[in-house]
């Protein structure tokens, strides 16, 4: 089998997406997810510029000498935007494959460890009667594990707790990055208000998790580890600004509260530390982010003789292709912890046609050989490319801060 051609489809059906279609001589194509949010032109032009031209003619079975040739050839190694770009080429690699053994993705990572697919969704809201309303209301829809976030009270809605201007629920109002404020001190005091009103009202059978989004110190995150050990989180996420792996030290050596991060990894080199000293409990990269099926598979293996568990990154821009892949490896892996997932938009559904499935908190992998998830083409062509950015935050004094 030869690989004939590579598209690259731009598309933003309510929010952007880079998808990857590799084609074949045999008339099997795969598809892969290269999406970096609000920088999705600059993993376009990787590929087309510097990665379709070496692969045309290649054999694309051949996934892992690709992914060799991609990371190791490119000399300079690693980085978000060629990690997207190897990422898209392994999807479809192994969406190839996968179709062409007719086989469901997961039969080829080892075959299922588990029926179903635990997922955690978000409740946020602008004060904490808002919050508590809202995780009940997921409880009532299934969930078994809910992620809860709440607006600083004084001010403006940040990131994360449902009102900002590009937040999980994927509304962007202007196409320059928000300006967000932060204040740690009147942060710190209230999430552990929040999880104990959350505990009176939803008791203890459910999983609560809460992300910090990287806007702590160390300190100020065992502070926060401490006071919220009596309300047992599932976890603590993105506690402190991950690429100082150290940082980790100082705050498990203060609490017991179960610690989670990764989401901006890239490699298996920003876990090392992390996960072979045992200061995490959850790693949480995802497929189009860390090298695809072959770059989670390396990483979650290597997190299992840790103890630690893995926690696919699913918000609504990992496109419905690398949740796929997600689910997937979820579905094979012996060290399988918990998968976020927000849903998509009807338009994106429509875009991507998957075999996957939800119901009630839990995801199924489904039997359609490959992954399972194709891009419509006429749909996409129906929603074009929209400048879109990510926010800032700022303290209230107008220092750039970490968000
Ligand atoms: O901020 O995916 O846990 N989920 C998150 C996400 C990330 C976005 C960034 O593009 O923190 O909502
Ligand atoms: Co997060």
């Amino acid at each position: 089998m030869k690989i004939t051609d590579i598209k690259i489809i731009v598309a933003s059906p309510g929010r952007n997406f880079v998808t990857v279609k590799v084609m074949t001589d045999q008339g099997l194509y795969g598809v892969g997810d290269a999406t970096v949010n609000g920088r999705e032109k600059a993993v376009v032009a990787y590929l087309e510029d510097h990665v379709v031209p070496c692969l045309i003619g290649r054999d694309p079975m051949r996934s892992e000498d690709i992914w060799q040739y991609l990371y190791k050839g490119a000399y300079w190694r690693r980085g978000p935007i060629t990690m997207a770009a190897i990422s898209g080429i392994d999807m479809a690699l192994w969406d190839i494959k996968a179709k062409a053994a007719n086989m469901p993705l997961y039969q080829l990572l080892g075959g299922r460890s588990r029926d179903k697919v635990m997922v955690y969704q978000h409740a946020s809201g602008m004060d904490i009667d808002e919050v508590v309303e809202g995780v009940l209301a997921l409880r009532e829809q299934g969930l078994d594990a809910i992620r809860a976030q709440v607006a600083i009270p004084g001010l403006p809605p940040i990131y994360g707790t449902g009102t900002s201007t590009d937040d999980a629920a994927g509304k962007t109002v202007r196409p320059l990055p928000n300006e967000e404020v932060w204040a740690t001190h009147k942060y710190l005091p209230l999430v552990p208000r929040l999880f104990e009103k959350l505990r009176d009202a939803v008791g203890w059978d459910v999983h609560l998790l809460h992300d910090v989004h990287h806007r702590l110190t160390p300190i100020e995150a065992a502070r926060l580890g401490k006071d919220l050990e009596p309300f047992r989180l599932f976890w603590l996420e993105d506690a402190v600004p991950a690429e100082l792996q150290e940082g980790f030290r100082l705050l498990r050596q203060h609490t017991t509260q179960p610690i989670a991060v990764g989401e901006v990894f890239n490699s298996i080199y920003d876990t090392t530390t992390l996960i072979s000293e045992q200061l995490i409990d959850y790693i949480r990269v995802t497929s189009v982010h860390a090298g695809g099926v072959t770059g989670l598979k390396k990483i979650f293996d290597f997190a299992s003789i840790y103890h630690v568990r893995s926690a696919c990154h699913g918000p609504m821009d990992v496109s419905p292709v690398a949740m796929g892949c997600n689910i997937h490896v979820d579905t094979a892996i012996n060290n399988f912890g918990i998968q976020e997932f927000s849903g998509y938009t009807e338009a994106t559904r429509d875009m991507f046609p998957c075999a996957w499935t939800y119901e009630r908190g839990y995801l199924q992998p489904g039997e359609a050989p490959g992954h399972g998830v194709d891009i419509d083409e006429a749909v996409a062509a129906k929603y074009p490319y929209a400048q879109a950015y990510l926010p800032v935050a700022r303290l209230e004094d107008g220092t750039l801060t970490s968000w």
